[in-house]
């Protein structure tokens, strides 16, 4: 008993401990030295990570398409710069290789990222106000982090055991085609007396091949969010476990008790480790969602999205997770940025009615949420602009079109059909028999354009401009 107290009472309280000094010494360097801001961008796989901080970087490095970012309409940005980040561990977000690939000569898109990485951007800025014409140019630090949505995920297993976090999932998984064949081999290795690394890893591979079918058919509870994003960690224990169903007196050195503790251990040695050193210190997010996607698919799929965002938005109500709560000391993400991503697919008179979707899909999860005093904003974005627009006559009625060169090369004005006016006829279930974005969405995958920069400019967008100032602009 002595020795269970100690594990969790003092390893807590020296997870607390260390964490405040960390989180002391960065407010004392934000107030003696120069100041900075950890930006959080996350979504899940292909929600367009990657392309959006390409972008951004490239545009608050060249800022003649930066307008709506008032400290560059006021002149007060001087200068902005890479520098190499501080955290000399974490990957380093591969700008240039992402850059070249988005502008280049051949334009595609950038590879699938599928990990955490960093990079810092720093601005000497102006200042002003009474001080401004008195002390010198100032210096913000902005450090990006990527990180896949999927890992927020893994947030709801903390407070779960291995039975419950089990018996859940294979409850969902039953009604699954996708699922079958890994809830026979589930039964049937239940109430393995020995266990044997064989066993455990055949139905890991099992689950995992589960997992990744989930993902394809767009299903968002797709735990442990590790599973399909191993990196470094593939092949080993703390990822070569699976549900299993509930045991009453599991046999100390069966099948069940091993994967139980290896479950733990995914939790103490993967998820917390994110938690605490990554997620805990972030101060504004951006949470991207391909929403188009989701529209077009069916209502599935956006049922399943609304589920998924809820539960990464429920990382961002630290209030409701005791778990959560201990490592954040009152600290707080200050502003979140929602943003509907792709939104070139779409004529500009459709991109409000997209936002609204958005919203729609978000609202039951913020309606009820506390997100701590943070402020939120929602938009519809495109972070690397791939279409112009163009008004067709068809039958008699002018179509509101975009125009771009899809992935074959050929260049084509299409119709992605329009969205409704009351976003809930998409977010509550769709009527029968109805689609939305039925039009050429099918058939619109466009590959960056070729483009000529002039001197100043970065690649062309759709309100990156609006995001930056909603997520920097009070700060520069
Ligand atoms: N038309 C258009 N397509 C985009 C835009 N941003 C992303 N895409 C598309 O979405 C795909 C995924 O974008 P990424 O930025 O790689 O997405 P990600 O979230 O980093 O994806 P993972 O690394 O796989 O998790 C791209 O390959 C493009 O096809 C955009 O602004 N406009
Ligand atoms: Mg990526």
């Amino acid at each position: 008993m002595t020795a269970g107290i100690s594990r969790f009472g003092i390893g807590t309280l020296a997870d607390g401990v260390s964490r405040q000094v960390e989180a002391a010494s960065d407010s004392l360097s934000a107030a003696f030295f120069e100041p900075v801001i950890r930006l959080g961008v996350t979504g899940m796989a292909r929600a367009g990570k990657t392309v959006f901080i390409t972008s951004l970087v490239a545009n608050l490095l060249n800022r003649a398409r930066m307008a709506g970012l008032v400290a560059e309409a006021e002149g007060r940005i001087l200068a902005t710069f890479l520098q190499p980040q501080p955290d000399v561990t974490l990957p380093r977000f591969d700008f240039e290789d992402h850059l070249a690939a988005l502008t280049g000569p051949a334009p595609h898109w950038p590879e699938s990222t599928r990990s955490i990485s960093e990079l810092r951007l720093s601005f000497r800025i102006r200042p002003t106000g009474l001080l401004g014409g008195v002390s010198g140019p100032r210096t913000l630090h902005l450090d990006i982090v990527d990180y896949p949505g999927e890992w927020l995920l893994d947030l709801g297993l903390m407070e779960r055991s291995y039975a419950d976090w089990s018996a859940d999932l294979l409850a969902r998984m039953d009604s699954r085609p996708a699922a079958r064949p890994f809830l026979q081999a589930a039964r049937a290795a239940a109430h393995t007396a020995s266990f044997e690394e064989a066993k455990a890893q055949e139905l890991a591979r099992l689950y995992t091949a589960y997992l990744t079918e989930a993902r394809t058919l767009g299903l968002s509870d797709v735990t442990p969010g590790r599973f399909l994003l191993p990196g470094d960690l593939a092949g080993s224990p703390v990822l070569t476990f699976a549900p299993l169903p509930p045991e009453d007196r599991a046999p100390r050195r069966g099948l069940w008790r091993e994967m139980e503790r290896r479950y733990e251990a995914y939790k103490a040695r993967v998820v917390k480790p994110f938690f605490t050193e990554h997620f805990a210190r972030i101060d504004r997010q951006v949470v991207l969602v391909d929403a188009l996607s989701a529209i077009h698919a069916g209502p599935e799929a956006v049922d399943d999205l609304g589920r998924g965002m809820e539960a990464i938005l429920a990382a961002f109500r630290p209030g409701r997770n005791a778990w959560l709560t201990q490592f954040l000391f009152g600290k707080r993400v200050e502003k979140i940025l929602f943003a509907a991503t792709k939104a070139d697919h779409l004529h500009h008179s459709q991109h409000d009615r997209l936002t609204a979707v958005l919203d729609e899909l978000l609202a039951s999860a913020t309606r009820r949420a506390d997100f701590a005093g943070a402020r939120t904003a929602s938009m519809s974005i495109a972070a690397l602009r791939c279409t112009v627009e163009e008004s067709l006559r068809h039958e008699g009625r002018l179509l509101d079109c975009v125009r771009g060169q899809l992935e074959d090369g050929r260049e084509a004005a299409l119709y992605p059909g329009e969205l409704p006016e009351d976003p809930t006829r998409i977010t509550r279930g769709f009527a029968a028999g109805e689609r939305w974005l039925d039009g050429d969405y099918q058939i619109m995958k466009f590959r960056p354009a070729q483009l000529s920069l002039r001197p100043g400019e970065g690649p062309p967008h759709i309100r990156l401009d609006r995001a930056a100032q909603f997520l920097l602009g009070d700060r520069l």
